[in-house]
């Protein structure tokens, strides 16, 4: 198989997420100051902006040359309200996030769920804002798109039957994962191709390249647990002891070989888009390699 030239992820993309971030975080200000601060405090703590870095990629593959910056902040938004609740001491209960204090733990737990419903929000705002500037359906069905993604059929889906079922066997925790991890980044790609006007093929194609490529970003997660460090991580290592994890029912290198299966899977998919995809192949290259 072809291998692209990678340089994406920390080594800096085209794509400014941060400079976006900061242009539609609220400003730290004014009545509302403390929660405005702990959303701030987390959606800057520098995560890998995988997400929104897969939204822009996937639009681009299509044709795709607007500006979505409402978009890509939305899914970045999102995700980080679902780390912070992820982290309070009712979920996982951690204390170190990115690096830094997680948000319970710098502000206090009540200030990081309204932080978390604050960014949550504040992601349908954007959009529906960009919405009505140009009433453009596809927009409309990304928005559509990222809500069901995040909600009950997914994220939020995958995240109550992590807590409830924690992985009994390989089946339930592939559907955890399909939902909790997999459904955001799925979401990612699929929302580039609707935003770019893809076809009904290449919409197809990125949505089933980004389900691979969430499968292989948990298995690797799961391995990083058990092998990395707190610092190369910036957060707690052997977090999941108490759940069933993929190393539970795999050696590592058999995780890593699953995870180079599915990628190869991921990367075949992207035959059926017209435009350069060399970027998207060195995405999925780089996850299973990936050390934070
Ligand atoms: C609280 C509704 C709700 C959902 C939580 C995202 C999540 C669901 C839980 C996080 C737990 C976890 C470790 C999941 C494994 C994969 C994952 C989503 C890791 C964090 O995402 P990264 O690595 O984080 O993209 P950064 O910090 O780089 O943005």
């Amino acid at each position: 198989m072809r291998m692209a030239k990678c340089s994406l992820l920390k080594e800096g993309s085209r794509l400014d997420i941060e400079q976006i971030l900061d242009r539609f975080l609220p400003k730290v200000e004014g009545h509302f100051k403390r929660v405005n601060e702990a959303m701030r405090y987390s959606a800057t703590q520098g995560g890998k902006r995988i997400r929104p870095t897969l939204m822009h990629l996937s639009y681009k593959a299509v044709g795709g040359t607007d500006d979505i910056s409402a978009y890509l902040c939305a899914i970045e938004l999102i995700h980080t309200y679902s780390l912070i609740h992820d982290d309070l001491p009712a979920m996982d209960n951690d204390d170190l996030r990115r690096g830094k204090p997680t948000n319970h733990v710098q502000f206090d737990e009540a200030t990081a769920i309204l932080a978390g419903d604050g960014l949550l929000n504040l992601a349908y705002e954007i959009m529906l804002e960009d919405i009505l500037s140009s009433m453009d359906l596809p927009k409309v069905r990304a928005a559509s798109i990222l809500a069901s993604a995040s909600g009950t059929m997914g994220m939020v889906g995958g995240q109550i039957l992590d807590i409830q079922d924690a992985g009994k066997d390989i089946e339930t925790l592939d559907v955890i994962h399909l939902h909790k991890t997999g459904a955001l980044i799925k979401a990612a790609t699929k929302m580039g191709a609707v935003l770019g006007y893809g076809s009904a093929v290449e919409e197809a194609a990125l949505e089933a390249f980004g389900q691979y490529i969430g499968k292989v970003f948990q298995i690797v997660d799961d391995v990083l647990d058990v092998t990395s460090s707190v610092d190369e991580l910036g957060k707690g290592v052997n977090s999941d002891v108490n759940k069933m994890t993929y190393v539970d029912f795999y050696s590592v290198d058999k995780c890593y070989e699953i995870a180079h299966d599915l990628t190869d899977r991921a990367i075949r998919c992207l035959g059926k888009v017209a435009g350069d995809t060399t970027e998207l192949e060195c995405i999925a290259t780089k996850l299973v390699k990936r050390k934070f």
